[in-house]
């Protein structure tokens, strides 16, 4: 496979970067299809929740992939681009924040970023389309345990000068999304920047829910919990971080 050829486009507002991309997705598009907006009026989240951010305060986009990958292995995807944001970001400020599986960066308990993956099937398979809104300079809303770059490391980055250098992470890792090998590498270094691994979670499934103790990744990006003793791998959308706080009160 060539490099990725990145395809831009900057809105100066729009409702949402990922429905927009999602809705350019055909079967013949290729992926490196990138939305960059300065303002979203319908930014959103998982399960319909929002994300807000004035103009120009966030890195707000959403690019298009197309992995030859199983359905069991798409949160792969979303490692991979979280692990370019976080290394983009250190090159640029010096910052380095963990990741929170699923799809958050974190600086301690405060979120930085959200990623937000869509994924559509095509007769040439699976089209992903990840989103990520990176705090640059708003801290977040009311209520919610956020931060942004500037109050983290006191500098201000321009949303494009971050998109770039996440663009050339991307890059330099979409390979690995192609081989067995190169899924492992890629493990090993999403297991590392985990803040998640050794925390209590709880998973919830239909029938009730389960807590336990995060111990790795696999293969496929599924979290490993330790569950009565017994190892199980739990995909994205079942895994509910618990506060040690929330433990001791069980
Ligand atoms: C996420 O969802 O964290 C994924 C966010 C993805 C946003 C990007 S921006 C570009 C692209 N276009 C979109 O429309 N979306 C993507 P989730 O884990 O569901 O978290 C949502 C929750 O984060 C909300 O319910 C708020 O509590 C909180 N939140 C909202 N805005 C925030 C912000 N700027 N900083 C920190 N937390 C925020």
């Amino acid at each position: 496979m060539g490099p990725i050829v990145w395809r831009v486009e900057h809105f100066d507002e729009i409702d949402s970067t990922n429905t927009y991309v999602v809705k350019q997705v055909r079967d013949d598009v290729a992926e490196g299809l990138v939305a960059l907006a300065d303002f979203q009026s319908s930014g959103h989240g998982r399960l319909d929740r929002a994300w807000v951010s004035p103009p120009r305060a966030s890195l707000l986009c959403s690019m298009l992939l197309r992995p030859n990958l199983d359905a069991t292995q798409l949160q792969l995807v979303v490692a991979v681009v979280g692990l370019a944001t976080r290394t983009a970001l250190e090159r640029l400020c010096g910052l380095r924040p963990q990741l929170k599986w699923p799809n958050d960066l974190v600086v301690g308990e405060k979120k930085l970023a959200g990623l937000l993956a869509e994924v559509l099937e095509t007769t040439s398979g699976f089209a992903v389309v990840v989103g990520l809104g990176v705090n640059l300079t708003y801290e977040g809303p009311e209520g919610v345990a956020a931060t942004s770059v500037r109050r983290e490391v006191g500098v201000t980055i321009v949303p494009r000068a971050l998109l770039d250098i996440v663009l050339e992470e991307i890059e330099a890792r979409r390979s690995q999304l192609d081989s067995k090998e190169g899924r492992v590498a890629l493990r090993d270094e999403y297991s590392r920047a985990l803040a998640t691994i050794g925390q209590h979670v709880r998973v919830e499934q239909l029938g009730g829910s389960l807590s336990g103790v995060a111990r790795g990744v696999d293969d496929a990006g599924q979290l490993l919990v330790e569950v009565d003793g017994v190892l199980r791998a739990f995909g994205i959308g079942y895994v509910v971080h618990v506060r040690s706080s929330d433990v001791s009160q069980r």
